[in-house]
């Protein structure tokens, strides 16, 4: 242990970066996840090295920006903790401080630099019809850039890409009915183009920023998560959220909630989609553990590809 705590003096001397503050990030990271091996002390070496040889490029399309603000509502770790210590994001157009042309110019440089190593950040879906022309996202060399373009160049280039957001997922509420903007999923779009580099695909709308942090370390660290048959990590995504829920007994018996403020009672009769629904909610929580979609209302399937069509209408009254 005493070589472990002198190793990570050394980290400070060279990071600036303070043991005792990395690893309460670490560790609380590490809480209720379950997924403790991520982030076990051997690691988190591999972790810092990752913060010089691994950028992460977090690009935005059609998106409502929610998936970035839950991952700034990260409480613990902290916002700050975590872009200092775990995540070298080098590119987010909502919270860095450069814009425009200086900003775009960087962006490639750091993809060219990082060629093959670079993680990719998809916030928002891509919509691929009318050109691409119904997202642009910037200017590059005098050439306007659509987020086909964007996702073309920098997916080709990425050591790997995170679907961040039911949206960037599957399509999310952007390829919902009605949409004639050929609104499109990472891992069809990459499909659609032939392009190889593997995805993690984030779901939610939005994510728990415990998943969109723990994959990233996790792929950080240790490559790739295993992945279940819709692309999501297993460890945030394994488990069916009605069978864990506190409301399953109440399933079982028969005794269902008539109204949402109902304390007890299932809420099947509402419209609850627990059933079809894989993602750790039931125990994670949501707001720093606080609550929960089920304790205030029902679970809309968010996280599955078909959302949000095929959880519609989200509440159906008793
Ligand atoms: Fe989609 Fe992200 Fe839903 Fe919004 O930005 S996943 S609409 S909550 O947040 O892209
Ligand atoms: Fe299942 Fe939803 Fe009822 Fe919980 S409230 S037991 S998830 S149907
Ligand atoms: Fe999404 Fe259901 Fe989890 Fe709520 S409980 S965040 S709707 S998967």
């Amino acid at each position: 242990m005493k070589d472990k705590l002198m190793v990570l003096d050394e980290q400070q001397k060279q990071t600036g970066v303070s043991r005792r503050a990395f690893l309460k990030t670490i560790t609380g990271t590490a809480a209720g996840i379950g997924i403790s091996q991520v982030f076990n002390p051997v690691l988190i070496s591999a972790m810092e090295k990752a913060l010089e040889t691994h950028p992460v490029l977090w690009i935005q399309g059609q998106s409502c920006t929610g998936c970035s603000v839950s991952l700034l509502n990260s409480v613990d770790p902290s916002i700050a903790d975590i872009l200092l210590k775990v995540i070298s994001l080098q590119f987010h157009p909502t919270i860095m401080a450069a814009e425009g042309g200086v900003a775009m110019e960087n962006l490639f440089k750091i993809a060219e630099a990082y060629n093959g190593k670079f993680s990719l950040v998809v916030e928002g879906a891509i919509p691929v019809a009318a050109d691409g022309k119904f997202c642009i996202v910037g200017e590059f060399n005098h050439q306007e850039m659509t987020m086909v373009d964007l996702v073309k160049d920098l997916g080709k280039k990425a050591g790997s890409v995170l679907a961040v957001g039911a949206c960037a997922a599957y399509g999310g509420i952007p390829a919902a009915e009605g949409n004639v903007t050929g609104a499109t999923g990472v891992m069809d779009f990459f499909k659609l183009y032939g392009i190889q580099t593997p995805v993690v695909n984030i779901p939610g709308c939005p994510p728990h920023p415990d998943w969109i942090v723990g994959s990233i370390a996790h792929l950080l660290t240790k490559g790739l998560p295993e992945l279940d048959d819709d692309g999501r990590p297993v460890i945030f995504y394994g488990n069916n959220i009605h069978d864990n829920c506190p409301h399953v007994e109440e399933y079982d018996a028969g005794e269902m909630a008539m109204t949402l403020s109902d304390a007890k009672g299932c809420r099947m009769d509402l419209g609850c989609k627990g059933p079809d629904t894989y993602a750790d909610c039931y125990k994670r929580k949501w707001n720093s553990g606080m609550n929960w979609c089920v304790d205030n209302a029902v679970c809309i399937g968010c996280v599955e590809p078909g959302f949000p069509d095929a959880s519609s209408p989200f509440y159906e009254p008793a």
